[in-house]
């Protein structure tokens, strides 16, 4: 067999395969789809290029679309967060897999190039993708391919963002279904996912107590609301910066503190800061030269672009000292510091494992009901627009991971039911509903 893949280790791969094993026990959502389709075989003939996350949550995506029937080739879509265990075990299986933990931007496009290489098979007939590189790179690159593609299903707000701006300027060739806003993924894993993974992500890096500091949180969305329940959690007095009023009343009435990062940082507070609103620019080396000393600056929303660090590994005056891989700190011309995690990419993912599988079941769920959908009824989606799914299948996804959670239903009756205008099997709410 020629090797088809390029990973860190490939002796990692019996660690990664035990982990992948206990995963899959907390991973219902997709083992229930492998036992529903197992004979039907729903994604026979299916080509996915994925880009997300080579973690171990992500291999159980992947073996699940492999036994629905598909092929694959698959790459990270951040730099810094493969689990090298998680990428042996899949090349182990001879899947074609490319990335490994600490890849540099050049190997990192190199890698999402690869995805496309299918050879004599004439390039993918799907893409999943998580914050849109992969599908930014075939509009760009290889536009020859979109004629053979159904379609792509998005993970991330980012990527989200990125397809309904394509779908506006007309520049979106293909069709679209937009993951992160069922609402078993968004309400689930941007908000309970960072809840677990932000602070795992900060402690693995500094060993921080959280107790008794200063957290900043930037974005009070989903992923910012479960950052700050979480620092809150761990004792810690929270404040938030929003530029959208509804967002910042929600979090004074959740009694946290709304300010601005100029005031904050004039008033000599925080002690850790963490970016989560998807926007760029969002802490400015300005910020950074007047921060406490021995801040923690990190981020948790998709791109590196939320903090600005290209003038900290750039600018003479400031000089970096290594502590650990992905753990920097950085002393200014005065004398202070501030200690950078995963150079400003995804610290839960860069300085962790990202979210618990439990969590990713519910999203990669969703995933595959996507992938299963553009590959099977085309004729639903129109090229160019962005789709979610039916809100039916978003509560079916919830369903299989109450069971798991020994929850259980209360079941309408005739009447109630009729009372409410809802079918007793649902769907339970109107599409304007927003949980
Ligand atoms: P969201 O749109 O719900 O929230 C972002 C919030 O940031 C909004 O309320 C917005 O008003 C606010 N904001 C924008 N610019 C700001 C600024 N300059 N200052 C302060 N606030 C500002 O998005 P979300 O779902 O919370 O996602 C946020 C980011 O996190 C996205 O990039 C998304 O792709 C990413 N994400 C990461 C993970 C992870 O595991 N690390 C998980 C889910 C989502
Ligand atoms: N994310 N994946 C993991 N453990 O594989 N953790 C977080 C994992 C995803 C999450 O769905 C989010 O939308 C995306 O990473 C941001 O790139």
């Amino acid at each position: 067999m020629s090797k088809d893949f390029k990973i860190k280790d490939i002796s990692l791969a019996d660690w990664g395969r035990k982990e992948i094993k206990n995963a899959e026990k907390e991973m219902p959502g997709l083992m229930a789809l492998r036992e529903k389709y197992k004979k039907k075989k729903p994604l026979q003939g299916a080509r996915i290029s994925g880009a997300v996350h080579m973690t171990i949550q992500t291999a159980v995506l992947i073996e699940t679309l492999i036994e629905l029937g598909a092929e694959v080739r698959w790459a990270s879509c951040n730099p810094f967060s493969t689990q090298d265990h998680a990428a042996a075990a899949i090349a182990a299986k001879n899947i074609p897999v490319f990335a490994w933990k600490g890849e540099t931007e050049e190997q990192y496009w190199w890698a999402i190039e690869k995805t496309l290489d299918w050879g004599k098979k004439k390039g993918p007939n799907l893409l999943i993708d998580d914050g849109g590189d992969l599908t930014t790179l075939v509009h760009e690159k290889h536009p020859s391919m979109l004629k053979n593609i159904y379609g792509v299903s998005e993970e991330t707000t980012t990527g989200v963002n990125r397809l309904y701006q394509m779908m506006k300027n007309q520049t979106l060739k293909i069709s679209a279904i937009n993951v992160n806003d069922s609402v078993t993924k968004s309400k689930f894993d941007n908000l309970y996912g960072c809840r677990e993974s932000l602070a795992d992500g900060i402690k693995r890096a500094t060993d921080i107590m959280i107790a008794g500091k200063e957290v900043v949180v930037c974005g009070y969305g989903g992923v910012g609301k479960g950052c700050v329940q979480s620092m809150d959690g761990f004792g810690a007095r929270v404040l938030v910066t929003e530029i959208d009023p509804i967002c910042a009343l929600q979090a004074v009435m959740e009694g946290y503190e709304v300010s601005t990062l100029e005031e904050i940082i004039d008033n000599n507070e925080g002690d850790i800061f963490v970016t989560a609103t998807g926007n760029k620019n969002v802490i400015t080396l300005e910020h950074m030269k007047e921060m406490k000393d021995e801040s923690i600056v990190c981020n948790i929303g998709h791109f590196d672009n939320e903090i600005e660090v290209d003038p900290l590994f750039n600018r003479k005056d400031i000089k970096r000292i290594n502590i650990k891989p992905l753990v920097d700190k950085f002393i200014f011309p005065d004398g202070h510091s501030i200690i950078l995690l995963s150079e400003g990419r995804l610290v839960n993912l860069g300085n962790a494992t990202g979210h618990p599988s439990f969590v990713m079941s519910a999203s990669f769920t969703n995933q595959v009901l996507a992938q299963i959908s553009l590959f099977n009824e085309s004729e639903k989606y129109e090229e160019g627009i962005v789709y979610r799914l039916p809100k039916k299948l978003d509560e079916e996804v919830a369903k299989l991971h109450l069971e798991k959670l020994n929850a259980d239903l209360t079941e309408l009756t005739q009447k109630q039911a009729e009372y409410l205008d809802v079918p007793i099997e649902g769907p339970y709410k109107p599409d304007h509903y927003r949980y």
